[in-house]
């Protein structure tokens, strides 16, 4: 169930009169919805992207559904990564969500919260890892910590409408979930219907995907290959049912070596979630002037 705020919860959240948050209403800065009753409501969404957008300071952010801040250090990016790296080896779950919300309400891309914070506070925890100071299990449960602060972040996105699907996993093996699970954030941001199909997907079963779906983006993150010359030669595949539907193939991961990537077929390779956000709002523009004439609109897009 969608979960509705009133203008005046909106208004104590961001600390601004009741009149204010009407008025802007009525200007169309925020979309409402209308109760049974005829009142006037504004989806936490809605809430969350007009005080991000128009650079709103929380003071109540828990009336936005979000267990974030006490103060505004965590507003800039610098010094969250180690911040983040502690509090996540120290299973300080609070003060993870903290970082990341915080950042998240202070409006900062979500592509440069996951560059420039998370894949950095994971690098450490790989170092600490590979030198003895961090335990397996502290790496596993960082990973767990962090997997429910992106899930809550995307709950807290506008749905999208713009009935551009894109579909994407890790391939077989491959069972890092944190930077596929971003790429489905920062696109759902830019607006794509993107939608995970999860870890570890056989490629037979991502072409059936692709052709019963017709999706117009495919994004694969592919941070481990077990058998090289199997994964080129299904990669390629994958590639080729994706062209008969139009569907752009975007890769990225660190398994995806200069050599592996000269040998496969694919529209684009993004370094960070910055490139994918960037080349996803490309695409849009492009597929929003020239509609594929070929895909026809599905019961369950
Ligand atoms: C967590 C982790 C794991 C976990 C992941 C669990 C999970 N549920 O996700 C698991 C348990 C799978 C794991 C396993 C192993 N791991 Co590990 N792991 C890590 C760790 C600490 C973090 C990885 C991560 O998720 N980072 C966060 C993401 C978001 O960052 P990222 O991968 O850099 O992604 C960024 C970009 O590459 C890009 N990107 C990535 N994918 C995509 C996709 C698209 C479409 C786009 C646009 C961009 C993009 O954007 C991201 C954000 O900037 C790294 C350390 C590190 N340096 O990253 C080691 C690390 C990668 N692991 C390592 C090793 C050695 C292993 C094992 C071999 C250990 C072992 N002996 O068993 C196995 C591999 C087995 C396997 N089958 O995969 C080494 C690799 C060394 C090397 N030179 O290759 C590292 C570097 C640790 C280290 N310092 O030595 N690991």
């Amino acid at each position: 169930m969608q979960h509705l705020l009133s203008p005046k919860q909106v208004a104590n959240a961001i600390g601004a009169s009741e009149s204010s948050l009407k008025r802007w209403c009525d200007q169309g800065l925020l979309t409402t919805v209308k109760t049974a009753g005829g009142h006037r409501r504004i989806p936490v969404q809605e809430a969350l992207r007009f005080v991000r957008e128009h650079n709103h300071a929380v003071v109540e952010p828990h009336i936005l559904g979000m267990s974030a801040t006490d103060d505004r250090k965590g507003r800039r990016i610098e010094g969250c990564a180690e911040r983040l790296a502690t509090a996540l080896l120290t299973n300080n779950e609070q003060a993870c969500q903290a970082i990341v919300f915080d950042l998240f309400l202070a409006g900062q891309p979500v592509s440069q919260i996951f560059d420039e914070v998370i894949a950095v506070a994971f690098r450490t925890i790989g170092e600490k890892w590979k030198c003895h100071e961090a335990d397996i299990y502290e790496e596993r449960c960082s990973c767990q910590i962090a997997l429910r602060i992106l899930h809550e972040l995307r709950s807290k996105q506008t749905p999208p409408n713009s009935g551009l699907v894109a579909l994407g996993a890790t391939i077989e093996g491959d069972q890092y979930a944190l930077p596929v699970t971003m790429s489905e954030i920062v696109l759902r941001e830019v607006g794509w219907d993107a939608r995970l199909l999860g870890s570890s997907i056989p490629f037979d079963s991502m072409a059936n995907a692709i052709q019963q779906i017709e999706p117009r983006m495919l994004w694969l993150s592919i941070s481990f290959i077990s058998d090289e010359s199997a994964f080129i030669a299904g990669f390629n595949r994958l590639f080729e049912t994706a062209s008969k539907t139009n569907t752009a193939v975007v890769v990225g991961g660190r398994a995806l070596t200069t050599e592996i990537r000269a040998r496969l077929h694919y529209s684009a390779f993004c370094d960070t979630m910055r490139h994918l956000e960037e080349f996803a709002k490309t695409l849009r523009r492009q597929a929003e002037i020239a509609p594929t004439k070929t895909r026809k609109p599905r019961k369950n897009a």
